[in-house]
């Protein structure tokens, strides 16, 4: 039987050849792609965080567990995409401009697949009419914005005014997170939601869902 500790480690290690090996025998053995990322891929990323944060891990180990960590996301992405049968809303995600940190989005992005969302990833270091222009085009119902430095979190307040001008903040619902966002800064911006994980993501987002006169 696969065991998802090994996965944990090679992404913390950054051993890509292993982490992409592990998920693939698990994907062999039926383990459902949502419990591979949440028991093994999430909880080794924060470990990552934290031990740069105690520098026990400078950038150099960083970009390798980035990179072990995408790797095996790979695989699971269509299969994520896949298992939400009728498709819960469609979301609109980015890093908001001047920030090139992907990691946590990505998982955001991964876990609303998951959940049924259609999900539109615009990637990292989004203007603000970019994302106006794609929840236009696609219709979204969400907006989701990530940022993890502190100077970036001002364009996430110039994004929502972006939605706001082109007419779209009655339609879409704007949800924020990343490492130094803040649930009083997400009131004081006019977002509709702060979460301060990937899985709160989909709670919120089906809160919306259910809240009067929600999008
Ligand atoms: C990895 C990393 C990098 C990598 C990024 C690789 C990549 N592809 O993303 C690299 C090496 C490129 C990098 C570069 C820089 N970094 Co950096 N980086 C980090 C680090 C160590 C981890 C971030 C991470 O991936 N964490 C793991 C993920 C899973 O967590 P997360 O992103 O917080 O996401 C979770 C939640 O926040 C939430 N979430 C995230 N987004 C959203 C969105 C929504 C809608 C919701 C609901 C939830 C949500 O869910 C996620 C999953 O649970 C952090 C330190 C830290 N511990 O946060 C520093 C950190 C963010 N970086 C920092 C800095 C300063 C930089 C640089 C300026 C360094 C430099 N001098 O060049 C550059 C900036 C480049 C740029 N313009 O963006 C500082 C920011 C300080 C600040 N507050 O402004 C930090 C905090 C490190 C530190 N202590 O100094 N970095």
């Amino acid at each position: 039987m696969v065991d998802l500790q090994k996965l944990h480690d090679a992404i913390l290690n950054g051993d890509a050849k292993t982490s992409a090996a592990v998920t693939l025998d698990a994907l062999g053995e039926k383990v459902p792609p949502i419990e591979i990322i949440q028991k093994a891929m999430v909880p080794a990323m924060d470990e990552v965080g934290r031990r740069f944060e105690c520098q026990d891990y400078f950038v150099p180990e960083l970009l390798l567990s980035a990179r072990a960590m995408k790797v095996a996301m790979e695989p699971l992405r269509p299969l994520l995409a896949a298992s939400g049968v009728q498709r819960a809303g469609k979301v609109v995600i980015g890093t908001v401009k001047g920030d090139l940190h992907d990691i946590g989005k990505n998982l955001v992005a991964a876990l609303l697949e998951g959940g049924g969302y259609e999900v539109i990833d615009l990637g990292a270091n989004v203007a603000p009419e970019r994302f106006v222009e794609a929840a236009r085009d696609a219709g979204a119902n969400i907006v989701c914005l990530s940022a993890l430095l502190t100077v970036t979190m001002t364009a996430m307040k110039t994004t929502i005014e972006a939605l706001q001008a082109a007419g779209l903040r009655d339609r879409v619902k704007v949800l924020i997170g990343g490492a130094p966002v803040t649930r009083q800064f997400a009131q004081d911006i006019g977002a509709d939601g702060y979460g301060d994980n990937a899985s709160v993501a989909v709670s919120l987002a089906r809160s919306f869902a259910k809240a009067p006169g929600a999008a």
